[in-house]
């Protein structure tokens, strides 16, 4: 089985902005629609579009879960989450407007979550994780799950013999590596944030990469947003190129890539087909404007013109 784990879910609220986005201006907006939010929620909406069974869960706030199920359910993903009383699931504001410069984000705390909570979701991965499970946490913890808390909850997979893919920054990103989940996926900011210092060249990230593949970490994954990725695996080292597109919303693409790699990682895959995917899906992801939005059929279009280096030819 897998489980897609968002600690702090959210609703997006995607505003088209009609003509470019001025200050001390009245901007008219063009359209406004919600999507799902959060980060695991959409690796859930990947797998479930490639009709693999997973579970998203998480904490969900009970005043407006209704509005998050049924965009959930528009997607077919199964869902079991743990419902806080008198909270309410937090909203994201997504701006789009014509410069076609990518979108603004701006996202709220979310509420805090309770003990209560918390012990029902430790609760729950207790009765149901297995061995060799995939667990993903993606996104970053709300109030009340502290970085402790946090570890806790990985060490329970860790224990349940699960296999840990954590997309996440800072001290929580730090915590998961300490553990050895099975793969991490952080930005070239996130990376430089847990390697402690900036890394100026290629070389650099790979020389780190391969002190956490070393460690014991299966994946390490670097996403460098336009510029592909750098992938660590055994003792392989890609760069993987993502072909050229039209971006009209980026919100959303680190996603849905993480979802690509968990698709192909459940089918076994080889490492360089795993990113292919992956990568050609996150490009079709771009070209839409939804958070969740992506086109498997364009992803197919885009898989060969993604290029993939083994890291002794890549040249910067
Ligand atoms: O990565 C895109 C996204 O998941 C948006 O859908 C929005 O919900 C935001 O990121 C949430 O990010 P956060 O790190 O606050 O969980």
């Amino acid at each position: 089985m897998i489980y897609t784990v968002t600690l702090n879910t959210a609703i997006d609220r995607i505003v088209h902005i009609d003509g470019i986005l001025t200050r001390k201006h009245n901007n008219k907006t063009k359209s406004i629609s919600l999507d799902i939010g959060g980060k695991a929620t959409h690796v859930s909406i990947v797998l479930s579009s490639l009709n693999i069974l997973n579970i998203a869960t998480g904490f969900v706030g009970d005043l407006n879960k209704d509005i998050l199920y049924t965009l959930l359910e528009e997607k077919n993903v199964i869902y079991d989450f743990v419902s806080q009383k008198n909270s309410a699931i937090r909203e994201t504001l997504v701006l789009i407007d014509n410069s076609g410069k990518g979108s603004y984000m701006i996202t709220e705390q979310g509420f805090e979550i309770s003990n209560q909570s918390y012990n029902r979701l430790l609760e729950k991965f207790d009765n149901c994780v297995k061995e060799n499970d995939i667990v993903v946490f993606a996104g970053g913890p709300p109030k009340g799950v502290d970085i402790q808390k946090y570890k806790e909850l990985l060490l329970l997979i860790k224990r349940k013999q699960g296999r840990l893919v954590v997309d996440a920054a800072d001290e929580y990103l730090k915590t998961a590596v300490e553990i050895k989940p099975y793969l991490i996926k952080p930005n070239e900011l996130e990376f430089q944030e847990l390697i402690g210092h900036q890394l100026q060249s290629i070389s650099e990230y790979t020389m780190e990469i391969r002190k956490l593949l070393n460690y014991g970490i299966e994946y390490v994954v670097v996403s460098l947003g336009k510029n592909g990725s750098l992938v660590g695996h055994q003792n392989n080292i890609y760069k993987i190129t993502p072909p050229k597109i039209r971006e009209v919303n980026d919100t959303g693409c680190g996603d849905v890539f993480l979802g690509g790699i968990v698709a192909q990682l459940f089918a076994n895959q080889h490492p360089e087909d795993i990113f292919r995917f992956a990568t050609a899906l996150s490009a079709s992801k771009a070209e839409l404007d939804k958070s969740s939005s992506f086109s498997l059929e364009k992803a197919e279009a885009f898989l060969n013109d993604v290029i993939i280096q083994k890291i002794e030819e890549v040249t910067i």
